[in-house]
């Protein structure tokens, strides 16, 4: 850090309540109702004594194992406070994810924030570490005195807000690898601020918005949504806790009549489901609709414009570059296309030696600009492949439109799927099912539903004999036990032998064939 460096908590929540906008709710919580900027601030500092409190030096990075909730928010700024790094997980993760994760980036606190089982579950997994409770941050956040003994709060001993160097790393987000184990992502100070000039550009979030994204906190889309582009603008941004579905976002909708919606593409597929013709009244106030995380096909984007009659952001981001890079703009229909690169950020489609190739030919996207991350943690050679010539290649094959028109997208480079926003290696679901007994052989493949999004479906090859009814209720009872529910396949078939090519591999364009019938 230095000594001119940026103040996270300054830019995103400092500012406003200075300015006179501290109750302004920054968020609205399914637990503690509304959070303005002033009280945010306040468990925030709480939050940062706290971790004085527990001798966490600046640039601990600390595990949050968390929901989002205003508590999570609030503990991330309180972290950066602190000048320590918050790394922000999901609960669905399993045991084995976790542990792997907290070793990888050396965790030196665990912040828990997870339904009750979990909760319990993760801390005894854990233990070694020194844990906070999104459950004090909660008190903390809903007491109108000081609470006298809470072990989240002890603004007494908070000190001054750390203020970081543009290249430090304040921030680590996990990502899947199409192979081995999640790669966890160095983010810097500067590529948050990069961020957020960017997003004024091409989001245009302003006080006075009401945010909605169903997106978590703990996925890189999801973080920028909801803690740093609708802080940095003074919005307000609606929680919405556990199962996120299309029923559920109705009913939010409904009640908070949200300007801007983060979704993935197949949730305003669902969402457009259940709100059939024209748009309600609930859907009025809607201004904005963000569709990122996975390609939003043509015709589901028209949709979406209509129903809403509301800007539409179609935008490609990847963990590494921290949120969009590339994104159609707000008040232009570019049916299929991803548009140009947002303000800051250039983009080429570059060939395998890194060559540009001319518009029309499909290629690696590469793109270059300050939201680019420092690298992953602890993996130089991924690191030297994916972070080269100045800038990201995103792991997207994409062609350009002549005469440098819009971005398309066209496939993965990787293998791997792409099921809702989240990318999950094929390898990681036969892992498990293979280690399955009365498995011979398995392979997952990507197809399209009816909207045109993927979705992935699982071949088992029973061993002989097995009664498959059976075998189908316990490779089930497998993928719930070991794999978080957005990896599961949506569907399973069995096959009697597992279809290869003359060399005896398998071909997996004829199961891709099959599950597209
Ligand atoms: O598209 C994505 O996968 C993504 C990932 C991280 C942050 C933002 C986005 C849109």
């Amino acid at each position: 850090a230095e000594a001119g460096g940026t103040d996270l908590v300054e830019t995103l929540v400092s500012a406003h309540v200075a300015a006179g906008r501290g109750a302004v709710s920054a968020y609205v919580d399914p637990d503690v109702g509304e959070v303005g900027y002033a009280r945010l601030l306040d468990a925030a500092r709480g939050y940062a004594g706290a971790l004085d409190a527990l001798g966490i030096a600046a640039g601990t990075r600390c595990l949050l194992v968390a929901d989002d909730s205003a508590a999570t928010a609030a503990a991330v700024l309180g972290l950066w406070w602190r000048g320590c790094v918050p790394v922000v997980v999901s609960p669905m993760l399993t045991d084995e994810e976790l542990a792997y994760i907290a070793g990888d980036c050396a965790a030196g606190l665990l912040h828990l924030d997870a339904p009750p089982r979990r909760q319990q579950a993760v801390a005894e997994l854990l233990a070694a570490l020194p844990q906070l409770s999104g459950d004090d941050v909660r008190t903390a956040l809903a007491a109108r005195e000081t609470p006298g003994d809470n072990p989240a709060y002890r603004p007494s001993r908070a000190g001054a807000p750390a203020r970081a160097a543009e290249a430090d790393e304040v921030l680590v987000q996990y990502t899947s690898g199409s192979t081995g184990r999640p790669k966890g992502v160095r983010h810097s100070a500067g590529g948050i601020l990069g961020l957020l000039r960017s997003a004024e550009g091409f989001l245009g979030l302003r006080a006075g918005d009401v945010v909605l994204s169903t997106a978590r906190m703990s996925f890189g889309y999801g973080f920028g949504n909801s803690v740093l582009c609708p802080l940095a603008a003074g919005a307000t941004t609606v929680l919405l806790r556990g199962t996120v579905d299309a029923p559920t976002v109705t009913v939010a909708v409904k009640r908070h009549r949200p300007t801007v919606l983060f979704l993935v593409p197949r949730m305003y597929a669902a969402l457009l489901d259940q709100l059939p013709g024209a748009a309600p009244e609930s859907v009025e106030d809607v201004r904005l609709c963000v569709a990122a995380g996975e390609n939003l096909p043509a015709g589901l984007g028209e949709r979406v414009r209509e129903t809403f009659g509301a800007g539409l952001v179609n935008g490609l981001g990847a963990t590494e570059s921290l949120h969009i890079v590339v994104a159609t703009p707000a008040d232009e229909a570019m049916p299929g296309t991803f548009g140009q690169p947002v303000p800051g950020v250039t983009a080429s489609v570059r060939d395998e030696d890194g060559v540009p190739v001319p518009d029309g030919e499909p290629g690696r996207l590469h793109i270059a600009g300050p939201t680019v991350a420092l690298g992953y943690l602890g993996l130089p050679e991924a690191t030297a492949r994916a972070f080269a010539d100045g800038g990201l290649y995103t792991g997207d094959i994409v062609r350009r439109a002549p005469d440098g028109g819009p971005f398309t997208h066209l496939c993965r480079a990787d293998d791997l799927l792409n099921l809702g926003g989240y990318k999950v290696p094929p390898a990681e679901i036969e892992e498990v099912v293979r280690a399955t007994a009365g498995v011979r052989d398995c392979a997952v493949v990507g197809t399209e539903d009816e909207h045109g999004l993927q979705s992935a479906v699982l071949y088992v090859q029973p061993v002989a004999e097995i009664e498959r009814q059976a075998l189908r209720r316990t490779v089930m009872g497998a993928l719930r036990s070991r794999l978080a529910a957005y990896k599961r396949p949506a569907r399973l078939e069995f096959v009697d032998e597992m279809p290869t090519t003359s060399t005896g591999k398998l071909a997996a364009f004829r199961l891709r064939e099959r599950a597209g019938q």
